[in-house]
């Protein structure tokens, strides 16, 4: 499930054909890694079977019988979005000890991610502007820091951020020499002719609806098919310098990683979703991203055994602050984008954050209409996409349980040579929630329970979630329903006693206020709120 809209998988099948594959021939130059657009352009080839009626789903076996082929995604079908709203009187909690107040409403429309940039400043992303929105002591200032040109279809646009720490004087590294500035890293779809939104069909194909927004009316971008009127240029990641003597505005862009932003060759026009999002700076001062399929790539990062090589979609990239291969690349480092996969095997990713006390990275993955997932995610971390979705067989209903089993995974994952190592989910959802951000709780300004646990947004109910870890913090500690590692529906999460609060709509991002130690809640539809002990008085 998406922010923006909702696939439904289809009773007609797109058979992969093309059998052969090529190494995508990519291109490393200087300091700037760059994977190249469509790089493996016609090395695959997907044809529709039109004929919804037949009942059967042929896989075709590969020539050498070994492994199966699997099927490409299906084509997309649109429906209306459930995002949540935000409750008329606000969101609630459901611990008498905590309170939630609103910072701002900013009036900004589908805000994506923020950062703290300093106390009571914040930078926020809207995601079909392409601005950096700077929210001093609770106002919005006029002039955004940055405003790019971004493809902004579905789930396109300006997605994520992350600032660099503070490291001062002595800080020398990173091309960073000067005291007074600070790396930003931004991640978007960069539009393809220099206009916001130039990617909008002009012209819906034939039997494809497209969705009216009824949640975040004054946009009408949220089709999620049509054949772009541009192409964008890339899913790409930015490193800007924040410069502390003008104004705050964010200058010096340094391309560090150019993604592929289309659906693959044969599936033009269906869809513009799984772009991921989020951008963190790990414990190790790397660069991290999450990036989904991106309209349906079905290559070796997304377990099709014959697929073409992994292109830089599906899955958790990692790269230096100056845009260099990280050394030691779990899934082995002889070619690009390859080296740069920290996780894979993902279908599309809206949350990511490192565990303070132990720096393992864990994400929120998104089922399509089943099989939402949490994630510890170790380097070389298969997620089972696009063969598992939860722990369930990917199919256009959920399968047999076959990713249940950490030690036992579904046998023809791809491993690259046994390096990717597939892990079950700490929790897999049935229903579809669309969990979004992830965010651990460094601070025990909210009571010693909260302190280092998992709070989570989503999509579908509007709910804020929060989950304790085990003692050696390698899973959740989930009772009741949840005591199995699977939500069947909302109401065993609420039964299962994870639901923190509700009523805040779609939740796009959490922070901890680096200067507070509060919990801070980015909504879609501009709102930020924080999280606070009732017996504070602010
Ligand atoms: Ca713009
Ligand atoms: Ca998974
Ligand atoms: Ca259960």
């Amino acid at each position: 499930m998406q922010y923006f809209v909702k696939i439904a998988k289809s009773f007609s099948i797109l058979l992969l054909l093309a059998l052969t594959q090529v190494i995508a021939n990519t291109n490393m130059s200087s300091s700037i890694i760059v994977v190249a657009n469509e790089a493996h352009a016609a090395t695959t080839s997907y044809s529709s079977n039109s004929d919804s009626s037949n009942a059967t789903i042929t896989k075709i076996q590969s020539i050498n019988n070994n492994p199966p082929s699997l099927p490409a995604a299906p084509p997309a079908i649109i429906h209306r979005n459930t995002r949540a709203p935000t409750a008329i009187g606000g969101p609630t909690l459901n611990d008498p000890n905590l309170k939630v107040e609103q910072i701002i409403n900013t009036g900004l429309k589908r805000t994506t991610s923020m950062a703290f940039l300093g106390p009571n400043d914040i930078l926020v992303l809207g995601k079909e502007t392409g601005k950096v929105h700077r929210i001093l002591n609770g106002k919005i200032l006029p002039e955004p820091l940055l405003d790019v040109n971004v493809a902004s279809e579905a789930e396109r646009g300006l997605l994520g951020i992350a600032i660099a720490k503070y490291e001062g004087n002595s800080n020398t590294q990173n091309g960073n020499t000067n005291a007074n500035t600070r790396h930003v890293f931004l991640y978007y779809t960069q539009s393809g002719g220099g206009k916001d939104g130039d990617d909008e069909p002009k012209v819906s194909p034939a039997g494809t609806a497209t969705t009216t927004d009824t949640a975040n009316s004054t946009s009408p971008n949220t089709r999620n098919s049509g054949v772009d009127s541009v192409s964008p240029a890339g899913n790409r990641l930015y490193r800007y310098d924040l410069d502390l003597d003008n104004n705050n505005k964010l200058t010096n862009p340094k391309l560090l990683l150019n993604l592929p932003a289309s659906p693959p060759p044969g599936r033009e026009g269906t869809e513009k979703n799984h772009n991921g999002g989020k951008v963190l700076i790990g414990p190790d001062n790397n660069v991290y991203v999450g990036i989904g399929d991106v309209g349906g790539h079905r290559g070796r990062a997304e377990n099709n055994p014959n697929g073409i090589a992994p292109d830089g979609t599906g899955g958790i990239l990692r790269i230096t602050q100056d845009g260099q291969i990280v050394a030691n690349p779990p899934l082995g480092n002889d070619t690009i984008p390859l080296a740069l996969y920290y996780a894979y095997g993902m279908r599309n990713t809206f949350g990511m954050d490192f565990d303070p006390i132990t720096g393992n990275l864990w994400d929120t993955e998104n089922g399509n209409t089943f099989g939402d997932e949490i994630n510890l995610v170790h380097p070389g971390f298969n997620s089972g996409w696009s063969q598992v979705a939860g722990i369930w067989e990917a199919e256009s209903k959920p399968g047999p349980a076959i990713g249940a089993d950490t030690n036992n995974p579904p046998k023809y994952l791809v491993t690259f040579g046994g390096k990717g190592a597939y892990r079950a989910p700490e929790l897999a959802a049935l229903q579809t929630i669309a969990p979004t951000a992830i965010k651990f709780l460094n601070s025990g300004k909210l009571g010693k329970q909260y302190e280092n646990t998992i709070f989570m947004g989503d999509v579908d109910f509007g709910n804020l979630y929060n989950f304790k870890l085990n003692e050696n913090r390698t899973g959740l500690v989930l009772d009741g329903p949840l005591a199995d590692k699977i939500a069947n529906n909302i109401q065993d999460l609420k039964e299962g006693g994870v639901v923190l609060g509700q009523g805040f709509g779609v939740i796009t991002d959490i922070q901890v206020g680096p200067y507070d130690g509060y919990l801070y809640i980015l909504t879609l539809n501009g709102r930020i709120y924080r999280i606070i002990p009732s017996s504070s008085s602010s």
